[in-house]
């Protein structure tokens, strides 16, 4: 039985729910009559391409718990992916590789996600269009006439600055990437930066950054949700269109513009390898037997120390596996600047403590295995203590 301060959390917890769900059944009934009429039926569409009703709704319950939803929002997040289709995009690139294109469009068998991806409403996309020159431009103007104020703009890419920008240009006119950045975000409903180039710069403001490339949010001095990833998983570009269509506004973000409900957990704390970090076996060299046993990483450089996101927990390729799982360390590569701050990518970086302030894998290393289980307990405090403070600064979903 519960004290009386637990029953009122529960009653808060259970009001608060019943708020949430009471203001998504009318937000996503406004959606479904104003939204533009589906090109697409996405149930015909999945049923089509192998994935059976029990898939769908296993995909559905998964999908709600990422999202940190409890189990009666489950129709709801199905009636948004119906509705998915239906949500206009206009998807820009500017300096990147375009891998993250490549990632959500790579899959070895249709999944709903990445189903959802291929029916998606895209308006406007520089790599997937048939049109190009003046029909594209003409395309997109027509769609920034047709659906102002009520697209999603998806960005690709991060903006050089240097030479007024005129490293980067586009179309016939040979508009700069930030005059089409400016004049495209202006008029959308949110912006949604997909990769850690166009979220942080990443690889084009790489040391030495010659071209002056920075994010879209530092450069155009607006709020985008970003999407970090080299590239990002499509999960969490799913996740967070449907938050929109659910709640009719962005996930709460973190201090760096990341969705919590991805990217508020830290890689090393759900890593399958961490027991091997707490008992200090560690793999040494690569091919070792330790390599072979699926031993901790952090001595061949693994960042998952320092480095925010679910990978572990939604994987790639269809969920098959993840870095880590793979037998590398991770990069770090949901962070700002990664190429430079978690360089050398393949050893630990010298001086530098797990976590700040909890001791280094060296001196675990040594045998203080008790030590290590302080130091468990202490990554533990410490993630909650640093979302706390990240917390105060973020909006709750509206
Ligand atoms: Fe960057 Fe994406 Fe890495 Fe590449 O578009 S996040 S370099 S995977 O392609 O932007
Ligand atoms: Fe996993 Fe890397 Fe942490 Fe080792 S250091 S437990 S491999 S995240
Ligand atoms: Fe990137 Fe590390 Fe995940 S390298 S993909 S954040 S495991």
């Amino acid at each position: 039985m519960g004290t009386r301060k637990d029953l009122l959390y529960e009653k808060t917890i259970k009001t608060q729910y019943k708020d949430w769900l009471a203001h998504c059944r009318v937000h996503l009934g406004r959606m479904e009559e104003t939204l533009p009429p589906a090109r697409v039926d996405v149930r015909e569409e999945l049923a089509g391409r192998g994935v059976s009703r029990r898939d769908f709704l296993k995909w559905t319950s998964l999908t709600t718990a990422a999202l940190m939803l409890p189990p009666v929002f489950k129709p709801l997040v199905a009636r948004a992916a119906e509705q998915f289709s239906r949500l206009p995009v206009i998807w820009l690139h500017f300096s990147e590789c375009t891998g993250c294109s490549e990632a959500f469009l790579r899959t070895s068998y249709p999944n709903v996600d990445s189903i959802l991806l291929d029916t998606i409403s895209l308006e406007y996309h520089e790599t997937l269009m048939a049109a190009a020159g003046d029909q594209a431009e003409q395309n997109l103007e027509k769609a920034l006439h047709d659906f102002a104020g009520k697209f999603i703009c998806v960005i690709e890419g991060a903006l050089p600055q240097g030479l007024d920008g005129k490293y980067l240009t586009l179309g016939p006119k040979g508009k700069t990437g930030i005059a089409l950045a400016k004049e495209v975000t202006a008029k959308a409903s949110a912006v949604v930066c997909i990769g850690s180039c166009s979220a942080f710069g990443n690889v084009p403001a790489a040391n030495p950054n010659p071209t002056d490339a920075a994010g879209i949010g530092e450069v155009l001095g607006i709020k985008t949700v970003n999407i970090a990833g080299c590239p990002p998983n499509p999960a969490n570009f799913v996740g967070t269109l449907l938050h929109y269509l659910l709640f009719g506004g962005l996930p709460a973000l973190d201090s760096l513009g990341r969705p919590l409900w991805a990217y508020g957990k830290r890689i090393h704390d759900f890593c399958e390898r961490r027991p091997h970090y707490d008992a200090a076996e560690f793999v040494e060299e690569w091919g070792d037997a330790a390599a072979a046993k699926g031993w901790c990483l952090y001595k061949m450089g693994c960042k998952g120390p320092y480095t925010f996101a679910n990978c572990s927990r939604v994987r790639f390729n269809d969920a098959v596996s993840w870095p880590i799982m793979a037998g590398h360390g991770c990069i770090g590569c949901t962070e700002p600047a990664f190429w430079d701050t978690m360089a050398p990518l393949e050893k630990p970086i010298a001086g530098k403590t797990i976590g700040g302030g909890e001791r280094t894998v060296d001196r675990i290393g040594m045998g203080l295995l008790g030590v290590a289980a302080v130091g468990a307990a202490a990554h533990a405090g410490l993630t909650a203590i640093r979302h706390r403070n990240r917390d105060r600064k973020n909006e709750q979903p509206s």
